[in-house]
Formats: structure tokens, sequence, C-alpha cells
């Protein structure tokens, strides 16, 4: 089922993830249904909290070297945790909670992290480049943070105002 994605500015977005404890049918329906809501926007990420439930679950999808999304490459991660970070990376990054904007954001390169799979199982792994940086970005959504809180006092204030005459224009 595609569920709703909440955008900035909603309040829910700010709200830390907690721990999966259960890897049961529940966990599996949240997953097919990010995938299937990802899938339809376009997106590459997406975090449980995007489409208002607050629990450590994150899905990424990146497109192969032909620019084609496979599901075989489909990560599902649940209650990650980065062990390491190495180097530092820009990308311009988007995302589906505030859509249609884009910017800059530094990162570490490579990453070491833990997780759990949709049966429990535990994955120790590093990854780096576009992986490492949608891996972030996605783990900072279970902390309630968002990637435009990383930007300079400047750039922010240039988005609030961009913003602030989006959402009157959709009134
Ligand atoms: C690198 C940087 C950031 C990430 C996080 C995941 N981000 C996304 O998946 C962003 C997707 C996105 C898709 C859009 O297209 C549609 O909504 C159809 C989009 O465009 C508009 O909102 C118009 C913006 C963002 C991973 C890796
Ligand atoms: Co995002």
């Amino acid at each position: 089922m595609i569920r709703k994605i909440i955008t900035y500015p909603d309040k829910l977005l700010k709200k830390p993830s907690k721990d999966v404890s259960k890897f049961d049918k529940q966990l599996h329906t949240l997953l097919d249904d990010m995938y299937e809501t990802m899938m339809d926007k376009n997106g590459i990420g997406l975090a449980a909290i995007q489409i208002a439930v607050p629990l450590n679950v994150l899905i990424i999808n990146i497109p192969d070297k032909d620019d084609k999304q496979l599901k075989e490459n489909l990560i599902e991660v649940i209650n990650p945790k980065i062990l390491e970070m190495d180097g530092s990376t820009v990308y311009t990054e988007g995302c589906l909670s505030v859509p249609e904007y884009y910017e800059d954001v530094q990162r570490a390169k490579k990453i070491k992290v833990s997780y759990r799979n949709r049966h429990g199982d535990e994955i120790v792994t590093e990854y780096d480049d576009l992986l490492s940086i949608a891996f972030q970005h996605e783990c900072d959504h279970l902390k309630g943070e968002l990637f435009i809180e990383k930007l300079s006092f400047l750039k922010r204030k240039k988005f609030e105002k961009e913003w602030k005459k989006k959402l009157k224009g959709k009134k």
C-alpha cells in the first residue's frame, strides 16, 4: 500500500524513532509499504518516520550503472548503528519530505555499520560513495534530523524564505 509522505515542517519529522523489537508480519508490511511508497515517488531512500511511523527502519535502493533501480539492490535496514566514519564528501541531496529542494551537504565518504534485516539477522558491513551518503541521510531521519539542518546559516535562511513562499502559494 502506498502511504502518505509527511513533509517539512511537519513536527513528526523531528521525533526520534525507537528500535524494532519484533521481526514479524507487521514489520514486513511496513517494509513493503515503504518500498511501494518510495518507488511511487521516484525516491532512492526512505525512513519510516517519513510515513509517520517512528521506528528505526529505513530502506535504500540506489540505481545501478545503467540507472536501473533493481529490487535485488534494495537494502532494508532495521535498528542501524554507524560504527565508524571515514573521509569526507559533498553531494547535492534531495529528500521526499522536502520536495523540489536540493542542496550540497558534506558527509563521511565511508562508513562501517551494523543493522538487522527483516528476519532479525545482524549485518555488519561497510558502505562508501552514494550508499554511504544515503545511509547517513536516512539515519539522520531516525534521529529526527533533516538535511536542511546541515546547511549554512545563510542557505538555511534562504531556504526558509523560499519554503514559506511555496507553502503560501499552495493555499
Ligand atoms: C543521496 C542523497 C539523499 C538521499 C536520500 C533519499 N532521497 C530521495 O530519495 C529523494 C528523492 C526525490 C525525488 C523527487 O522526485 C519526485 O518526487 C517525483 C524529488 O522531486 C520533487 O520533489 C519534485 C525530490 C527528491 C539518498 C542519496
Ligand atoms: Co530524506
